[in-house]
């Protein structure tokens, strides 16, 4: 795997020597967990794991890295769906586990400064404890890291109002593949010099630098909420009510998901039904709720929904606990069907797409897999669609990952027919690598691969994630 004659062993040296005082670890145990992240396509393979504790170890290793030709796979909290940590191929990873620190708060920037290896949910905590708040969320931030958020441009259910976590970011710390440490935009809000190199890094998936350090720009706490879950029977129903309930409030989420998904979420949490009505589609919608004029409206919308037959049944948060009950339907659906194991789709599209959308690939799915089961749930609000291809309990997984192939080339054109992305906030990593020229164009790949050789001349970081790895084409092919 590394260059030349330099073994697997001689890497953990190399990194070693650049860098006394490196944790590294190559117990059986840690190399399985830290070689992988949430999917279940490739075995885990690492020489080892080291684990840096300073943005100068980082950089140090880098540079010998680069020197030796070890290829480095960055590892945060290893909730990625789409194999960008993993480790097949005798590759070191990187973890952040060590670099947690929490480096500054500032109230009068409202900015927090942390190590990649913060875990999400403590920067969302550590803003509420100053007055404020972090507002990117997903099922996973009690052990995702932020510096993972960062490399994949984490989204979550509330990107309708707040944003992605690229919006979130007004400075970054990076250490490319030359070794270079580059402070990127220093937590400024303007700042017109030219090439904005913090968002070449955010999304990247660790090709291009490893970020050691990250400022968050924290916003005001949210107003009170209430969260109202909808049965629906439609597709086109789902957007008129999204339509109207936008209109009319302040909505900071819009969710959907199938009776299928509600089925599985139900049985794996023992939920009980959320109301009487079983319907096709479930919407749950979050929306800021100071008092009594918001509460009428909501209930005014929803009662011009019902008598339109757009909304079959629903029910209402009356506090926070329900708050949370509510949103365990849908934050719990990913988990409760992660056994089979399912083939993730995490697609977009522009929203005033999405009915198209999911009327052709629910014909597209009866007709060409009739036999698996799909479960769809997403952040519709938002055009970004989740399709999950469950794998029957009789097929073997690499069958499954062959069926699941085939199936993408048809869904994944289509989907570039409806100009959408095959990624909409999961990144490309390993497993959507060869479907990348599905979302980008030709002339924009090769200027992505000028971009990483620029960044990473010795090809070795998180080699073969997002682009092919042209240095392993051509040294197998010479
Ligand atoms: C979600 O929205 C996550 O729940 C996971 O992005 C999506 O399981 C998935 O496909
Ligand atoms: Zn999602």
């Amino acid at each position: 795997m590394t260059n030349n004659n330099t073994t697997f062993a001689d890497a953990v040296l190399v990194l070693q020597n650049a860098c006394p005082g490196l944790t590294v670890s190559t117990q059986p145990n840690v190399l399985e967990s830290h070689g992988r992240d949430a999917t279940r396509f490739r075995n885990p393979a690492p020489t080892a794991i080291v684990f840096p504790d300073s943005a100068q170890q980082v950089q140090a290793m880098v540079r010998a890295a680069a020197d030796a030709g070890v290829p480095l796979v960055p590892s945060g909290g290893r909730t990625g769906l789409s194999g960008g940590a993993v480790a097949a191929q005798g590759e070191v990873v990187v973890s952040f586990d060590r670099m947690r620190k929490v480096l500054d708060f500032n109230a009068v920037d409202r900015t927090v400064t942390v190590e990649p290896g913060v875990v999400t949910a403590a920067v969302q905590e550590l803003a509420i404890q100053n007055g404020l708040y972090y507002p990117v969320s997903f099922a996973a931030e009690g052990s995702s890291q932020i510096g993972g958020n960062v490399a994949t441009n984490a989204g979550g259910i509330r990107v309708l109002k707040y944003g992605l976590t690229r919006d979130r970011v007004t400075g970054l710390k990076v250490v490319t593949g030359r070794g270079d440490l580059l402070d990127c935009n220093r937590g400024l809000i303007k700042n017109a010099s030219g090439y904005d190199l913090r968002h070449l890094f955010i999304a990247s998936e660790g090709t291009l630098g490893l970020i050691v350090e990250i400022t968050l720009k924290l916003i005001n706490p949210p107003l009170p909420s209430r969260v109202l879950m909808l049965g629906i029977e439609s597709v086109d129903a789902l957007m008129n009510v999204f339509g109207s309930l936008r209109t009319a409030l302040e909505l900071t989420a819009f969710e959907f998901f199938s009776d299928r998904a509600l089925a599985h979420v139900r049985r794996a949490q023992n939920l009980p039904q959320p109301f009487e009505t079983s319907c096709p589609f479930y919407a749950i919608t979050e929306f800021d709720c100071a008092g009594e004029a918001e509460e009428q409206k909501a209930m005014a919308c929803l009662e011009a929904c019902t008598d339109r037959g757009w909304v079959q049944d629903g029910v209402i948060s009356q506090n926070d606990r329900q708050i949370e009950e509510l949103w365990r339907y849908r934050e719990g659906i990913s988990e409760s069907i992660s056994h089979f194991p399912p083939y993730k789709n995490d697609l977009s599209v522009t929203v005033s797409r999405v009915p198209e959308f999911l009327r052709r690939m629910n014909l597209l799915m009866n007709d060409i897999c009739p036999n698996f089961e799909v479960v769809w749930y997403g952040h519709i609000g938002d055009g970004n669609l989740h399709m999950n291809i469950l794998k029957p309990a009789d097929m073997n997984l690499r069958e499954f990952e062959a069926k699941s192939h085939e199936i993408s080339a048809q869904s994944y054109a289509l989907t570039e027919e409806l100009g959408g992305s095959i990624s909409a906030e999961h990144g490309i990593g390993l497993l959507k690598q060869p479907w990348l020229k599905r979302a980008r164009s030709e002339a924009e790949i090769q200027l992505m691969h000028g971009i990483k050789n620029l960044f990473d001349p010795a090809g070795i970081l998180n080699p073969g994630k997002v682009l092919q790895d042209t240095n392993r084409m051509e040294k197998s092919t010479a």
